[in-house]
């Protein structure tokens, strides 16, 4: 049976319909269309914004992507997520935050300086952060926060849609404004692979933010092929002694210099050194 609410005054509705999860959407086979073409045709505005014109959006989301030379999966990701977004009628904005060269990558400093920009440009109540390679396949996936912040990519084809381990927090996260700045964002410390996210998931559960996750059927995602980055052999040390980094290594000490920034057709770019 499908349900729409909130079915009062104007604001925008949200169709979810359990038995659309059998039918998945796959990215590979998705059209590509030219930048500006595809933000013309669905009126998305420079900087990759968009919102519906004729109800009142429940959400406002800024959506960071932290990136470094993944052309290829970035053109995949923004042909597939803004009809996706714009599906569920979100008010919404896309930040890729990239990360100037040499340093081993920092996703993890890029999600802090992805929030320290969109906030402001906008007072978002909710951020997703997560990866360029992860497409959601499932319409009813919503791209918002919930109660709790929410683990939004727990079932992905790379691990048949299972879970690999209950504090994988990974992927694709929502949390609200307030849950963010609660936990001081993410460790600033975790250059190179593996580790940040781990970190990430303690610090929620030392200010005692339970996480949530929708069911598998709902939270499929569709990893687009990639090399694997070797991991970092500093994180396990990094590891050891978060907690006593928590209130100090943040966004509360964070640092960094904007390189370059400019509104794209489809995201707003900022390249960032950290
Ligand atoms: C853990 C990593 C996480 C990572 C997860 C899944 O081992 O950062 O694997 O990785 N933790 C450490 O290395 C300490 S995945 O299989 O998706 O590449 O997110």
């Amino acid at each position: 049976m499908e349900r729409s609410y909130p079915a009062r005054d104007n604001s925008c509705t949200i169709t979810i319909n359990p038995r659309r999860s059998s039918h998945l959407l796959y990215p590979e086979v998705h059209p590509r269309e030219h930048p500006v073409a595809m933000a013309r045709r669905l009126g998305i505005l420079p900087g990759g914004q968009w919102k519906p014109l004729n109800c009142h959006p429940l959400f406002n989301v800024a959506i960071i992507l932290p990136y470094r030379n993944r052309q290829t999966q970035l053109t995949i990701f923004m042909n597939y997520i803004h009809p996706f977004l714009q599906a569920q009628n979100l008010d919404y904005r896309i930040f890729v935050i990239e990360q100037s060269p040499v340093r081993e990558f920092n996703r993890a400093k890029l999600f802090n300086v992805g929030y320290a920009e969109a906030t402001k440009v906008n007072d978002f109540h909710c951020f997703i952060f997560q990866d360029i390679d992860l497409i959601p396949q499932n319409p009813d996936n919503i791209y918002a926060c919930t109660k709790m912040p929410r683990h939004m990519s727990s079932s992905v084809n790379t691990f048949r849609y299972n879970l690999p381990y209950s504090g994988l927090f990974g992927g694709a996260i929502a949390l609200t404004r307030k849950q963010f700045e609660k936990v001081n964002g993410f460790s600033n410390v975790f250059y190179g692979w593996g580790g940040e996210d781990d970190d990430f998931y303690s610090r929620l559960q030392s200010k005692g933010l339970q996480v949530t996750r929708f069911g598998p059927d709902i939270a499929q995602y569709y990893m687009l092929i990639h090399n694997k980055e070797p991991p970092s052999s500093a994180r396990f040390e990094n590891l050891e002694n978060s907690a006593k980094r928590y209130d100090t290594d943040g966004i509360s000490n964070l640092e960094y210099r904007v390189l370059n920034h400019q509104l794209r057709p489809l995201y707003s770019w900022i390249l960032a050194d950290v």
